[in-house]
């Protein structure tokens, strides 16, 4: 049998009515062979971080268990990515229809040209920590720190759990 791993998504989205650009992922990635998902968190509506000239995000973050690979897990992310009608161009900071990050995979510490894990702004963003802690309260960051510890110091900077 593969080695099965437990894997963290983070969605958001603030284009095309981005509450149901995420429940469609979240839908999608339950879809994507060789995983399962263990659990959704609640939507959250949250300052854009970067430009302030931009809507509002949604985000939320998924738990799933995988027997793919972390690049065939990417793969089948920037699938679900690319069929909401997502263009990748030059806008790091700029709206977007939907991300798909793979902020944990596993304890690994993976860093290639496609992929870094974990996710290099997961600690820092409300938007990842307060979903993360929600379905996963327990969890911990390779490096042993802990996920709540993290979530219940951040700058809430207004997030709404919807
Ligand atoms: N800001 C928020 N609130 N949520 C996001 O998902 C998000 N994603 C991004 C940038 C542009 C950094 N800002 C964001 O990629």
């Amino acid at each position: 049998m593969q080695q099965k791993t437990i894997a963290y998504i983070g969605l958001g989205s603030n284009l095309s009515d981005p509450k149901v650009q995420v429940s469609n992922a979240a839908k999608e990635i339950a879809d994507i062979t060789n995983c399962r998902v263990i659990a959704l968190s609640s939507l959250y509506l949250s300052k854009p971080m970067g430009p302030q000239d931009q809507d509002d995000y949604i985000n939320a973050v998924v738990s799933l268990e995988t027997s793919l690979s972390a690049l065939d897990l990417l793969n089948a992310l920037q699938k679900i990515e690319n069929s909401a009608g997502r263009v990748r161009k030059d806008n790091r900071w700029g709206a977007r229809i939907l991300d798909c990050d793979i902020l944990l995979y596993g304890n690994k510490n993976i860093d290639n040209e496609r992929l870094t894990v974990p996710h290099y702004g997961m600690t820092v963003r409300e938007f990842v920590l307060l979903p993360l802690a929600e379905i996963a309260p327990n969890l911990s960051l390779p490096d042993g720190t802990s996920i709540s510890s993290l979530a219940s110091e951040i700058n809430c900077n207004g997030i709404v759990k919807l």
